[in-house]
């Protein structure tokens, strides 16, 4: 049921949704093993007779509001932190998507948890999100979402000088080098670009190819894209990619694909339009030499969308990636260990990969820089997040 609920909540495939409910118990069982770790310190001082510790305390009431693009998930990365670090939790699902959460809420009654301790509500952002934000005993908001609802949120957390972490958009950079194994880049963007359809924050969206080797990517690339199989998600395990979440969803990325074609010098190599089909689909696509300052690389499609850039040298490709205002994800593909140092150090990004693109695990933080937000979600880092450090010093003479 649970999975079912997902997809027909936003389109998600079957296969995707299925291994997203195998996955998420690895954010519960990680955090759920932190639960009885989190320590303070003793620290020694240079004053007699008085002893010195810190303890690591809840926060209380932490609000959990997420976007619809994988909300089950979304919402775990918050809630297994949250609650292990001693905290209860008002979850906000999206008006998209909230079918998922209130049957996970059920696991939680199964699972004995006391009455109170995860809640959910669900309901519009303006209608419900707010007073949540505002609400006095809402001692943190964590946020997953769009950057200008996320601008919107942090000003309303402000005023209760609430702490807040912000997860926003991202348009990641893929920077491949001439020596790059073009194969393995050309397969694994065939799902960290199209996965969910595109729509997630770390899709590899923004491909930079260094000149030697940049035809033979986009014909590789372009022959992936067109083998791709897609459509109704529940109609088969085979394929690769499911819907949109709704048809303003298409209609925002066809109006912003539209707008690049129209650009001189840009090539459509694969997709390009909406289908005449049933439902909320858009073609898989790939578009060829956008202008650097255009709409299509600098903003956000949220939508099976991919275009591919040509650089000449190093110092190109990293000013090129870094030139946007999200930092969310990126990667960098070549055999070279020195240059993938020097290229990973140089990228503005939450996360560089090196020779892979997408591979989340809950050890490790995942959050941005610059306009993709701050705080983490998952790993310890995450978990801290959730607490407060007190110092206590006992006059002990
Ligand atoms: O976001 P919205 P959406 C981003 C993604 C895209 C967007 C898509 O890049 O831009 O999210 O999700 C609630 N006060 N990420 O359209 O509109 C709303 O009800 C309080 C990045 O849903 O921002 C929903 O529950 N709450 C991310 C949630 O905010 C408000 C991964 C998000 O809604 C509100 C996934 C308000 N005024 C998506 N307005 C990442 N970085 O990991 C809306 N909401």
């Amino acid at each position: 049921m649970l999975f079912r609920s997902e997809v027909q909540d936003n389109g998600k495939l079957f296969a995707e949704m299925f291994g997203q409910c195998n996955y998420v118990p690895n954010w519960y069982y990680y955090y759920g093993g932190l639960a009885d770790k989190i320590e303070g310190s003793v620290i020694p001082i240079d004053k007699p007779g008085v002893f010195n510790f810190t303890r690591r305390e809840p926060l209380g009431v932490i609000a959990a509001i997420v976007a619809w693009n994988s909300p089950l998930l979304l919402a775990t990365w918050k809630l297994a932190p949250a609650l292990a670090a001693g905290n209860t939790v008002v979850w906000k699902p999206s008006e998209y998507s909230s079918v998922s959460a209130l049957e996970f809420g059920k696991l939680f009654e199964k699972a004995g948890f006391p009455p109170g301790v995860v809640n959910i509500v669900t309901g519009f952002g303006a209608d419900v999100g707010e007073p949540l934000i505002k609400h006095p005993n809402v001692s943190k908001v964590a946020f997953t979402g769009g950057d200008k609802t996320g601008e919107r949120v942090y000003a309303l957390a402000a005023q209760g000088i609430k702490k807040v972490t912000l997860e926003l958009g991202g348009k990641a950079p893929v920077v491949v080098f001439d020596d790059a194994d073009l194969s393995l880049v050309a397969e694994t963007l065939r799902f960290a670009s199209y996965w969910n359809s595109g729509q997630d924050c770390t899709a590899a969206c923004r491909v930079l190819v260094g000149n030697k080797k940049f035809d033979n990517f986009v014909a590789d690339f372009t022959a992936q894209v067109k083998d791709m199989k897609w459509g109704d998600p529940t109609s088969g395990d085979e394929l690769e990619m499911g819907s949109l979440i709704s048809g303003e969803q298409v209609q925002r990325v066809a109006g912003m694909v539209d707008r690049a074609k129209a650009a001189p010098g840009v090539e459509v190599t694969a997709g390009g339009s909406a289908p005449s089909l049933a439902g909320a689909y858009f073609e898989p696509t790939v578009l060829v030499n956008p202008d650097q300052r255009s709409e299509i690389v600098q903003d956000e499609v949220f939508g099976p969308v991919v275009t591919i850039q040509r650089f000449t040298d190093e110092d190109h490709a990293i000013k090129w990636a870094n030139d946007c205002r999200f930092g969310l994800a990126s990667s960098v593909w070549t055999n070279d260990v020195g240059r993938a140092m020097r290229v990973s150090k140089a990228l503005q990004f939450g996360a560089v990969w090196v020779n892979d693109h997408f591979t989340l695990v809950s050890e490790m933080p995942h959050g941005g820089f610059k306009e993709s937000g701050y705080g983490k979600d998952q790993s310890m880092y995450a978990l801290e997040d959730y607490t407060v450090a007190k110092h206590v010093m006992v006059r002990s003479e």
